[in-house]
């Protein structure tokens, strides 16, 4: 048994200091099984990790991006692995709502990438409740409006910016009651943060904007 370990550890070892081999594999690192909106760039990058026959990453391959299903477009293509063996593009949607993306190395199996596409609501609604903006986060098509509508009894509440492209918008009066209203038409594309600022802690929410 001790023999057994021994052997173990110093095949282990050998591993370690071994040359690097050849690229062996890819796989699947990030930005997998998306859902984002048609003509805009999925928010996580398409990332594979170029692999020896050990698992070692291996840096300065070539890894070819190519759709099988919707015409969108890559930022880089081909991107080259880096020194963790970490290939990235970030991919840009087209118009189609199914996304098959193949991340390729000759002579290896490819890696598939999936990603669906839909239109963004140009007039989105968000309830302002006891203590919850729903839903939390939201998008909307540049140009479009967020209304946000009060159902909060006799607690007060407001919407107020924290973060986004610059000039913020402006903030909502303080009001309760159910059916007061306050809306926001979003021309720049981005994501914004808000909270209420009677209880920032519980009550925060973000619109992002899209094309
Ligand atoms: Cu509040």
């Amino acid at each position: 048994m001790a023999l057994l370990v021994g052997v173990a550890a110093l095949a282990c070892n050998s591993d370690s200091t071994q040359p690097l081999g050849p690229p062996d594999h890819l796989v699947k690192n990030g930005g997998d099984q998306q859902r984002w909106y048609f003509n805009n760039p999925l928010p996580v990058p398409y990332s594979v990790r170029v692999q020896d026959a050990n698992n070692r990453p291996v840096p300065g391959v070539s890894v070819e991006w190519s759709f099988i299903t919707g015409a969108g477009s890559f930022s880089v293509n081909p991107s080259t692995s880096n020194a963790n063996g970490v290939a990235t593009t970030v991919y840009t949607l087209g118009s189609s709502s199914t996304n098959v993306v193949n991340a390729r190395v000759t002579g290896l199996p490819t890696v598939m990438f999936f990603a669906s596409a839909s239109a963004p609501g140009t007039a989105v609604g968000v309830t302002v409740s006891n203590f919850l903006f729903a839903p939390r986060d939201t998008a909307v098509q540049t140009g479009g409006t967020v209304t946000w509508t009060w159902n909060s009894g006799t607690t007060q509440h407001n919407v107020t910016y924290t973060g986004g492209p610059t000039p913020l918008p402006s903030n909502s009066p303080t009001q309760d009651a159910s059916g007061p209203t306050f809306s926001t038409t979003f021309t720049t594309v981005g994501t914004y943060t808000y909270h209420c600022n009677i209880h920032p802690t519980t009550m925060s929410g973000s619109v992002t904007v899209v094309h």
